[in-house]
């Protein structure tokens, strides 16, 4: 291929939904972008259709691809995630040089991009994991972005990626999050936490719908409501949007006619599985992956549904438990379960953080996350202004505000966890945030017990509460107690 005239200054390799986006928003910002997919129908569909909003310059092979980029070249790879991104890895770095970034814009395992960040960094050239939130519409209009790799590369490479994502208040969300892995494993969480985010809606969703008796139409209306005040957030606005959708075909409501099982990608379960890991509890996440799950086993509803006795079920009526109160009850337990997720998953920032030295700040997520991705939610300055005062702070939860809020919400919490449970309502997230927000409250917790049945069978030694050391009793001798 002969030169190009002009070169562009970043590329695109991968032209599906999040690729051929990510391209034109580059465009639209006034680079020049240069574009290839492995099939080249992508690239002329995107060619044909959007050729004229912006300056694209099309390859067909990887190396003409790599030759319209100026230097240092830099190039977003937006393919499926797995074999597939470490294949196109390989095609580039064999056409590139020194000093040139490739990008993993897709959402990769941050285990595999501190691997491909080592063997990139060993041919000298950067490698850059970065999280890309938002979906698709946030690709092209604006996303939440968090790239990891060398700092030295966000020099070149930050310019750029503040030109194209979305902007709060003048700050663009975009900011090195940490060296190699950093960008995936907080994008990662941050999918972690939408998980939480989307079961504890609807869990509440759950609770108006069957317990207060209320249509999607009405209920629709209380997330309306809902946005305007604590919860003000993409979430809970697209929340009332599906649910005041009504089905064409049958004009029942959309909600209705979807099936109840729902899908999911692998980020969730990465999360829980790096918080096991990592010693980290992530119960909402983790139920919100677990309710994910149980949703989809069907063959296990099918036989279960209507075949397992329940007990004395009773009615919100029977109970004399007030509606309006009731429907303020579940907006508080929503909230407050949402504040366990979100501290939940900053914890296993914040350890995943100090296990891998990153160095990460906390208080540049909650800069970042307040707009293009799925989770920007108004309360995350909240959270920047938490880490503000005490960037030390063992628990979001501790927090003077937050702990304030949790003082108004935990009555209403514990009540609906209650009335579900006497409904027969399953509540999760609601439930499971509850037990471990007591767990951190409680004086003495029956790990107590754990460690002497521990050391029951299997002489694991326990701490006394009065003298230091390790101690084991002789369970099947005399039972006196030794040092260890
Ligand atoms: P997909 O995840 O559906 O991947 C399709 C793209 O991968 C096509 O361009 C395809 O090329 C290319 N590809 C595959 Br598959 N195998 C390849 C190979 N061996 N060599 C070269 N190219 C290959 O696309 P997407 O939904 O646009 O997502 C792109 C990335 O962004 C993914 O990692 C995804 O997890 C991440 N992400 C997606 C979203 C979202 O909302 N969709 C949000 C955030 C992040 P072809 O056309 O030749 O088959």
């Amino acid at each position: 291929m002969s030169k190009p005239d002009s070169l562009a200054q970043i590329g695109v390799v991968g032209l599906a939904v999040m690729g051929s986006n990510l391209a034109r928003n580059f465009a639209r910002n006034g680079h020049t972008v240069a574009v290839y997919n492995r099939s080249t129908a992508r690239t002329d569909q995107l060619i044909s259709d959007f050729g004229t909003t912006g300056n694209f310059l099309p390859s067909k092979t990887v190396k003409d691809f790599v030759a319209t980029l100026e230097r240092p070249r830099r190039a977003i790879i937006m393919v499926k995630a797995g074999p597939a991104t470490d294949a196109v890895i390989n095609e580039l770095a064999n056409e590139m040089d020194e000093g040139d970034i490739i990008i993993d814009g897709g959402n990769a395992l941050y285990t595999d991009t501190i691997r491909r960040e080592a063997e990139m960094s060993a041919k000298g050239i950067h490698f850059v994991g970065a999280g890309i939130s938002g979906g698709e519409e946030g690709a092209l209009n604006g996303p939440s972005i968090m790239p990891g790799g060398p700092a030295e590369s966000y020099e070149s490479l930050g310019p750029l990626l503040e030109s194209i994502a979305a902007e709060v208040d003048g700050v663009p969300c975009v900011t090195h999050i940490g060296p190699d892995g950093a960008g995936h494993f907080v994008k990662m969480v941050h999918n972690g936490i939408e998980y939480a985010d989307m079961q504890v809606i609807g869990e509440a969703y759950q609770l108006l719908r069957y317990a207060a008796g209320m249509e999607p139409a009405e209920i629709a209306e209380v997330f309306k409501n809902w946005n305007e005040g604590d919860l003000d957030s993409y979430l809970i606005e697209i929340t009332a949007e599906v649910l005041s959708q009504v089905d064409a075909e049958t004009g029942k409501p959309l909600i209705d006619v979807i099936v109840d099982a729902a899908g999911q990608k692998g980020t969730g379960r990465w999360t829980v599985k790096a918080a096991l890991d990592l010693g980290i509890p992530v119960t909402g996440i983790g139920e919100a992956v677990f309710a994910r799950g149980l949703s989809g086993a069907r063959e296990q509803r099918n036989a279960t549904i209507g075949n397992l006795p329940g007990g004395e079920l009773t009615t919100l009526e029977a109970l004399g438990v007030d509606r309006g109160q009731f429907v303020e009850d579940v907006r508080r337990a929503l909230y407050a379960s949402k504040l366990v997720a979100y501290a939940q998953g900053f914890d296993e920032i914040k350890a995943g953080s100090d296990e891998n030295n990153w160095d990460i700040d906390p208080r540049d997520l909650a800069t970042i996350w307040r707009g293009g991705c799925i989770i920007r939610a108004k309360f995350l300055d909240r959270i920047k202004e938490a880490y503000d005062t005490n960037p030390g702070v063992e628990s979001l939860l501790l927090d003077p505000y937050f702990k304030g809020e949790m003082g108004d919400l935990v009555d209403s919490w514990r009540r609906v966890v209650i009335l579900a449970t006497q409904l027969g309502l399953p509540v999760p997230v609601f439930a499971s945030s509850l037990s471990y927000y007591d767990s951190l409250r409680a004086e003495r917790l029956p790990a107590a017990l754990i460690q002497g049945q521990r050391d029951f069978f299997g002489a694991h030694t326990y701490e006394r509460v009065d003298k230091p050391g390790a101690f084991h009793t002789l369970w099947s001798g005399d039972r006196t107690e030794i040092p260890s």
